[in-house]
């Protein structure tokens, strides 16, 4: 069994009502257990600044589901609640990223983990913050230990 943290965002549509679909989508999941929910954040838009604000929150989970298991469900979760890729960093109906699996690091072409970005990111700190303190200061710590 892992410990592991999703994000979700979504800024386009319904993002409040995809928020949740999603999470009960996770939380449906026979192979994970949903130990807690954030508050769903409103953010402005990072990276791309001309788009919608987001609506933002995390999960943490238990899961028996192996590291490329657990993404190509998020994957399709997305794709289930209607997700069309249009553009990087632009806007989406429901993106849900992989922030850590254990304290695993993973650099592989379809899943890098931690997620790489997930440090610098105050719509995925605050979450993680919230649901799981050791996890946002695992991801601050290891980010500094890497750049200094
Ligand atoms: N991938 C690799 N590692 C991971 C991981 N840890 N978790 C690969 C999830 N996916 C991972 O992802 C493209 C591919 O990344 C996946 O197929 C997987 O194999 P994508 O979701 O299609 O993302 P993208 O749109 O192409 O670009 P990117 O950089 O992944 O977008 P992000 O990082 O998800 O950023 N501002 C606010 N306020 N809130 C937001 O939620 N989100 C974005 C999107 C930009 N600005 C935002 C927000
Ligand atoms: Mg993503």
């Amino acid at each position: 069994m892992a410990r592991a943290v999703l994000a979700l965002g979504a800024n386009m549509g319904d993002p409040a009502r995809q928020l949740d679909l999603a999470i009960a989508k996770i939380a449906a999941h026979p192979q994970i257990s949903l130990l807690k929910q954030s508050a769903v954040i409103v953010t402005p838009p990072w990276g791309k600044t001309d788009q919608a604000e987001f609506h933002n929150a995390a999960v943490l989970i238990d899961t028996s589901l192996e590291p490329l298991e657990l993404l190509d469900f998020c994957l399709a979760t997305e794709a289930e609640i209607g997700r069309v890729r249009l553009e990087r960093w632009g806007p989406r109906v429901i993106d849900i990223d992989v922030i850590t699996y254990d304290e695993m690091a993973l650099e592989t072409e379809r899943l890098t983990l931690p997620h790489p970005y997930a440090h610098e990111r105050e719509f995925v700190l605050t979450p993680v913050q919230e649901i799981a303190p050791d996890v946002a200061d695992w991801l601050v710590n290891r980010a500094a230990r890497k750049s200094s």
